[in-house]
């Protein structure tokens, strides 16, 4: 059994119901418990600014799947859940799904790199996970607290 730390975002103009999708589908996925889900965050785009607020929000899992097998799962909810069709064709994905940390696991295949590659860069990704695990650590045992500290948080709001 390993503990996961998921990353939410979405922004959709109206993002608190494909999140909120996503975290049903979430409970379904087989040999995982959904531990918990952390507040929903209003954030400013990270990258090209001429698009919407994100939500993003943290979930914990425990999960006996193995880290391919899981993101088998999350990339069908993503798919499922994450894209909504216009007129004739899909629009644009609008649900990302991350895994952060899986256990203490340090993945480096050609689907996954775990820890997330970016996530000491984004405070998005660490507050809300901070808020379920304060006492959280990368695998080489740095916590996670202590490298959210030499971030700007300021704009990390509640939804
Ligand atoms: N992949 C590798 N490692 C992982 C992992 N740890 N978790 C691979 C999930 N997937 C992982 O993903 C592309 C490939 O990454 C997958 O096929 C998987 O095998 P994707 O979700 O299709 O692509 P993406 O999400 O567009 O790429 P990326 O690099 O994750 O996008 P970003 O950079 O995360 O950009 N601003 C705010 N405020 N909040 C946000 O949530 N999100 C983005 C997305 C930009 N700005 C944002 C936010
Ligand atoms: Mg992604």
């Amino acid at each position: 059994m390993n503990r996961v730390y998921l990353a939410l975002g979405s922004n959709l103009a109206d993002p608190l119901h494909q999140v909120r999708n996503a975290l049903d589908a979430l409970n379904a996925i087989p040999q995982t418990q959904r531990v918990a889900v952390s507040s929903f965050y209003r954030t400013p785009p990270y990258g090209p600014p001429d698009q919407p607020d994100y939500l993003n929000a943290a979930v914990a899992l425990d999960t006996q799947l193995t880290p391919e097998a899981l993101l088998d799962h999350t990339q069908r909810i993503e798919l499922e859940q994450g894209r909504v069709r216009k007129a004739e064709r899909w629009g644009p994905r609008t649900l990302d799904l991350d895994i952060m940390l899986f256990g203490e696991q340090v993945l480096n295949t050609a689907r996954l790199t775990v820890p997330h590659y970016d996530m000491l860069n984004r405070a998005f990704m660490l507050v809300p996970l901070l808020e379920l695990a304060p006492q959280a650590r990368l695998p080489d045992g740095r916590y996670l607290a202590d490298i959210a500290r030499q971030l700007d948080c300021s704009a990390i709001l509640p939804w």
